[in-house]
């Protein structure tokens, strides 16, 4: 396995347009980092280059005072400007590789997968880690593909050295038994969103995921 994806394990947070306003993404990503997040994602589906990029750079400096990975969605462009420390594709994207190059041997670079096949590809198409997902019906992602189970989740885990993140209604109470299928982290979006403290929300998932004692 690639050490680059080393770090992506325990909770992934992911910071998404899909429940926040721009101007709320860099206290919401500040919340998620005093809660403890060591992986934060921005995932902005929409936003024009302008607000991303400064929104990114703001995230960017935020995750560097916690020691947190921050990876950029989809936008290999944004990853480079704002300094992040990967990108996370999907299938269609910018492939792995071609990312590389622009960002240099060191990001890390996910890739989304949805199938065994895809996971098994990940390793030679370039990938650090990858999602896979939906594991559960997830109403954040509208053209997400229809829920694909633990069962799958433990097979594309067979097919894999790569770190896996499980995504797709994934929450505290399910996330248990998604870990004991094979995921190396968990990602939830809207289960920490739309709580009513998304800090305290965080801190509790992790303590569950890493418990001290
Ligand atoms: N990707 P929530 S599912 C962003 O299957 C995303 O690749 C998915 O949101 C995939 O935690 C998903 O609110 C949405 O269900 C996850």
């Amino acid at each position: 396995m690639s050490g680059r994806g080393e770090l992506i394990r325990g909770f992934y947070a992911v910071i998404d347009t899909a429940y926040l306003l721009p101007d709320e993404l860099s206290l919401a990503a500040s919340s998620l980092l005093k809660g403890g997040a060591q992986v934060i994602q921005l995932r902005a589906k929409g936003l024009g280059g302008r607000e991303l990029l400064s929104a990114a750079i703001e995230i960017r400096r935020l995750a560097a005072s916690y020691n947190a990975v921050f990876i950029v969605n989809d936008r290999v462009d944004i990853a480079l400007l704002s300094g992040a420390d990967g990108v996370h594709l999907g299938q269609d994207d910018i492939p792995p590789r071609e990312a590389r190059k622009a960002l240099g041997a060191g990001a890390i670079i996910g890739l989304s997968t949805h199938n065994a096949g895809e996971a098994k590809e990940a390793i030679s198409r370039g990938a650090d880690y990858i999602s896979f997902g939906p594991v559960f019906a997830t109403a954040t992602k509208k053209d997400a593909e229809t829920p694909k189970g633990l069962q799958a989740l433990r097979k594309a885990r067979g097919m894999t050295s790569l770190p896996i993140v499980a995504i797709g209604g994934i929450t505290e109470d399910n996330m248990g038994e998604v870990l004991a299928s094979g995921a190396t982290a968990v990602a939830m979006i809207s289960e920490v969103l739309l709580s009513a403290d998304p800090c305290k929300k965080t801190a509790s998932i992790i303590s569950k995921i890493n418990p001290s004692c």
